[in-house]
C-alpha cells in the first residue's frame, strides 16, 4: 500500500460503514416484520414512521464526525438510541405484558451497552429454554400468553440483536486491528525516514533536529524538545526545541522537572499524565552513556501509553543516541583535523578556507579585507640555546595573545611553523595597520622566565589596494613581511601600493 492509499484507508470509516450496513439490515427485518404482521392493524401508520424515523437516524449518523463516532461516548449514545427505538417499536407490536418482553429488553440492553456476547447468548438460552417450557406445558396461570406469531417475531429480533451484538464487535476488533497494523506501518515507515535522515547528516544539530520534527509529527506532539547532556560535567542544555524557531543552548535544570531527573537518573522511560497534558522522556544512551533526553509534550487522551509506543520510543530513542554519538565523533575529528596541535588555533588548511570564503564575500559586497602574517623574530636563536620545549612555549604564549588581540570576527591562525597570520575582514589598510602594531607590541611586551622578551615582524596586505585574489594577497603579505624583517625587525610593514604596480 503506498503512502496516498495509506492516508485514504482509515479504519475508522471502514467500521464505521460496516456499522451502517449492520443498522440498515436492522431497519430491513423490522419492516419486513411490521408489514406482515400488522399491514392491517391500527399501529401500522405509526410503526412504519417509528421505522423512518430510526432509518433517518442512520442517516444522520453520516453527519457525525468520524472521531466522536469512534469514542466510546460516541457508541454508547447511538445503542441507548437503538434500544429506545427497539423498545417503542415492540410497544406498538403489543408484545409487552409478557415476561418474555422485559427479558428481551434487559437482554438487548445488556448486549448494546457492554457489548458482551456471552451474556447474551446466556440469557438468550435461557429465556428460549423457558419460553418453550411454558408454551409446552401451557401454564396458564403464569398468564403467560404468547402465540406462536410474537414468538416468531421475538425470535427474529433475538437473532438480529445477536447478530448485531456479534458483528459490532467483530467490527470494532477488525478496526482495532487495522489500526495496530497501519500503526505499526507507520512506525516503520517513520523509523526508516529517520534512519535516512540521520545517515545524510553528520551535524549533531541537524540530527537532532530530524529526530524531534519527526518525533513531535508522528505522536502529534505539542512540543518536542531534545535536551544534551555533558556526560563529564552532567550539565544540561536544551539543543533543539521543535515548537516556534528559537533553538537555543538554553541550560536545563533537570532537578527543577521531576520526569527529567528521574528518566536520567534511573536511565529509564517516563510516561506521565500531568493535568491536560502527556509528558514522555526517554533517555538517549550510546555506549552506556546517557546522551540527552527526548522530551515530549502531548495531549493527554486518557490512554496508556502502548507496549508499540514503548517499543517505538526505544528504537526511537538508541537509533537517535548512535546518530548523536558518531556525529559528536564526527564534529571532534573534523575539529582536530582543522586545528594546530601546538596552539590549538586554526591550521593552515582551515585558514585557507577561510581566507578563500572571506576574500569571496568581500568581492560580492565590494568591503575591503586585510591579511596580517606575523613572524617570531630570532625564534631559532631561542630553540638553540633554551631547547625546542621553550621554542614551543614561545609560540603557545604568542598564539594566545594573538588571538586576543583580535575581534571576534577577525580569524587567527597559525600558518605554519612561528608564523602566523590574522584575516580580518570589512577592515581598510590603515586600521590593518593599527591592529598588526597592537598586537607586535603586546607580542614585544610578554616576558618570558629565563628567556626574556620575544619580538615579531607583521607583513599586511590588502584587498582590493594591494591584491585581487588570494594568492597574491598572501604573497602581497609575505613581502610586505620580508620589508619589516629587512627593516629591523619587531615593526609592522605594508605593501606600498606604487611598489605593486612598479
Ligand atoms: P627571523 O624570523 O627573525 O628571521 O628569525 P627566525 O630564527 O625566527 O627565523 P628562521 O626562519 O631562520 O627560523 C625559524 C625557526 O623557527 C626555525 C625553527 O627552529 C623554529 N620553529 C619553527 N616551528 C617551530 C615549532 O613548532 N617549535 C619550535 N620550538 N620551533 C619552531
Ligand atoms: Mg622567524
Amino acid at each position: 500500500m503506498d503512502s496516498d492509499k495509506l492516508e485514504q484507508y482509515r479504519p475508522e470509516t471502514e467500521h464505521r460503514r460496516s456499522f451502517f450496513s449492520l443498522r440498515w439490515l436492522v431497519v430491513i427485518l423490522a419492516s419486513y416484520l411490521t408489514l406482515f404482521s400488522h399491514l392491517s392493524s391500527a399501529n401500522f401508520p405509526v410503526l412504519f414512521v417509528f421505522m423512518l424515523l430510526f432509518a433517518a437516524t442512520n442517516v444522520a449518523i453520516v453527519f457525525v464526525p468520524t472521531a466522536w463516532f469512534s469514542s466510546s461516548s460516541g457508541q454508547r449514545a447511538i445503542s441507548i438510541c437503538d434500544l429506545f427505538f427497539v423498545t417503542i417499536t415492540f410497544y406498538l407490536l403489543r408484545i409487552p405484558g409478557t415476561y418474555l418482553y422485559l427479558a428481551f429488553i434487559l437482554i438487548f440492553a445488556l448486549a448494546v451497552i457492554w457489548s458482551e456476547l456471552k451474556v447474551v447468548l446466556f440469557s438468550l438460552l435461557v429465556v428460549s429454554v423457558l419460553f418453550g417450557l411454558f408454551n409446552y406445558f401451557r401454564i396458564q396461570q403464569f398468564e403467560f400468553a404468547v402465540n406462536m406469531e410474537q414468538f416468531l417475531t421475538l425470535s427474529l429480533f433475538f437473532v438480529v440483536s445477536m447478530f448485531y451484538v456479534f458483528l459490532s464487535r467483530q467490527l470494532k476488533r477488525d478496526a482495532r486491528l487495522s489500526m495496530d497494523v497501519l500503526e505499526e506501518k507507520r512506525n516503520a515507515e517513520i523509523m526508516v525516514e529517520i534512519t535516512r535522515g540521520l545517515s545524510s547528516s553528520l551535524k549533531t544539530q541537524d540530527v537532532l533536529r530530524v529526530v524531534g520534527n519527526r518525533l513531535r509529527e508522528v505522536l502529534d506532539a505539542v512540543e518536542c524538545s531534545i535536551i544534551g547532556i555533558d556526560p563529564k560535567t552532567g550539565d544540561a542544555a536544551e539543543m533543539v526545541r521543535t515548537q516556534g524557531s528559537e533553538s537555543s543552548d538554553r541550560k536545563v535544570d533537570l532537578a527543577a522537572v521531576p520526569e527529567l531527573k528521574e528518566a536520567y537518573d534511573g536511565r529509564k522511560m517516563i510516561f506521565r499524565d500531568v493535568g491536560e497534558q502527556s509528558v514522555a522522556v526517554v533517555p538517549m544512551i550510546a555506549q552506556d552513556n546517557v546522551l540527552g533526553l527526548i522530551y515530549v509534550i502531548g495531549r493527554n487522551t486518557g490512554r496508556p501509553v502502548s507496549e508499540r509506543t514503548i517499543r517505538f520510543f526505544e528504537i526511537m530513542a538508541s537509533t537517535a543516541a548512535n546518530a548523536l554519538r558518531n556525529a559528536q565523533l564526527f564534529e571532534e575529528v573534523e575539529h582536530r583535523a582543522r586545528t594546530d596541535f601546538l596552539t590549538g588555533l586554526p591550521n593552515h588548511r582551515y585558514f585557507q578556507a577561510t581566507l578563500s570564503a572571506e576574500l569571496g564575500r568581500a568581492q560580492r559586497h565590494s568591503h575591503p579585507l586585510s591579511l596580517l602574517i606575523i613572524d617570531l623574530d630570532y625564534l631559532k636563536i631561542v630553540n638553540d640555546r633554551f631547547g625546542h620545549p621553550s621554542g614551543d612555549m614561545v609560540i603557545r604564549a604568542v598564539a594566545e595573545t594573538i588571538r586576543l588581540g583580535c575581534r571576534d570576527f577577525d580569524f587567527a591562525a597559525r600558518y605554519g611553523g612561528e608564523e602566523f597570520t590574522v584575516i580580518l575582514p570589512e577592515t581598510p589598510l590603515p586600521g590593518a595597520i593599527l591592529v598588526a602594531d597592537r598586537i607586535r607590541e603586546k607580542i614585544a611586551q610578554v616576558e618570558f622566565a629565563g628567556i626574556g622578551r620575544i619580538t615579531a615582524s607583521v607583513g599586511v596586505s590588502n584587498f582590493p589596494l594591494n591584491a585581487l585574489s588570494k594568492e597574491d594577497l598572501i604573497r602581497a603579505a609575505d613581502q610586505a613581511l620580508y620589508i619589516a624583517k629587512n627593516g629591523g625587525r619587531d615593526r609592522v610593514a605594508y605593501f606600498n601600493y606604487q611598489l605593486v604596480g612598479k
